[in-house]
């Protein structure tokens, strides 16, 4: 498996900074009231990065509407509804690369080794 990046979001001040995150998703009839949301408050922004992250990260979230999300996710634990259902994750390793270089510049992020890595992947 591909070492991969995946943009994780807690959400809601990006589309005020104008950065169109949810650019994909511009025809749908949620849109307006998801940038309303999303732009309602600070966000916390991470980047994640390892092997199959993409996946495991969505996993950690759990699905997209909470009442069908699974307890012991993020969304299944800790929300209820769709509009607001607390934390974003990219969608595929191409979105995970957009995203990322959307939300931070080169230098923002640090990226290391941590002692413990061999013990987690092969
Ligand atoms: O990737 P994920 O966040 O699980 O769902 P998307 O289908 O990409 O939609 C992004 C975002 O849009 C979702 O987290 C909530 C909102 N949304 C909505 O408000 N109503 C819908 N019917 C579908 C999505
Ligand atoms: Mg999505």
């Amino acid at each position: 498996e591909q070492v991969q990046q995946t943009y994780i979001m807690v959400k809601p001040d990006g589309v005020q900074r104008g950065l169109e995150h949810y650019k994909d998703l511009k025809a749908k009839p949620f849109y307006p009231k998801l940038i309303d949301y999303i732009t309602s408050g600070p966000v916390v922004c991470m980047a994640w990065e390892g092997v199959g992250v993409v996946l495991s990260a969505r996993k950690l979230i759990g699905s997209t509407d909470p009442l069908q999300a699974e307890p012991g996710t993020i969304r299944g634990d800790l929300a209820v509804q769709t509009g607001r259902n607390v934390v974003h994750g990219s969608d595929s390793p191409e979105n995970g690369k957009r995203e990322t270089a959307l939300w931070f510049k080169e230098g923002e992020l640090c990226q290391w080794t941590p002692a413990q890595a061999p013990w987690l992947q092969e």
